[in-house]
């Protein structure tokens, strides 16, 4: 009975040690939820058959340009319907302002083994 009261207290101090902890990091500068890489112009280079770098981050009312690299066309289209730059030919390029905070997944509709890549829009 007594062991098993000490059981509990320990029990006890461990989920306010938890809490403590929870809402210590809970108040550290990240309250915007901006990363430091969000920017409201970025670029993507289409090169070797890949979205190059696969993941940019751009604020509401920023820019992607798209740079064809390659010597064949591709595209950059967007999973959900939200964007699509048709034919990019070589050493062309294609730009699209994001109105609307979210992760947009995009692939190249003419090569389907392209790896997909995404834009990610956080809100200025
Ligand atoms: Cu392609």
């Amino acid at each position: 009975m007594k062991a098993k009261l000490i059981y509990n207290l320990i029990l006890a101090s461990g989920v306010i040690f938890l809490f403590g902890g929870c809402s210590k990091s809970g108040s550290a500068p990240m309250t915007t939820g901006k990363p430091n890489s969000a920017t409201y112009a970025a670029s993507v280079n289409i090169s070797n058959f890949t979205f190059s770098p696969a993941s940019v981050t751009v604020l509401t009312g920023g820019s992607v340009t798209w740079t064809n690299k390659d010597a064949v066309d591709h595209t950059a289209t967007d999973l959900s319907g939200n964007f699509d730059s048709g034919h990019i030919n070589p050493s062309q390029t294609f730009k699209f302002t994001f109105t609307k905070a979210g992760t947009y997944t995009y692939h190249c509709s003419i090569h389907s083994m392209m790896p997909n890549a995404t834009v990610v829009v956080v809100n200025n």
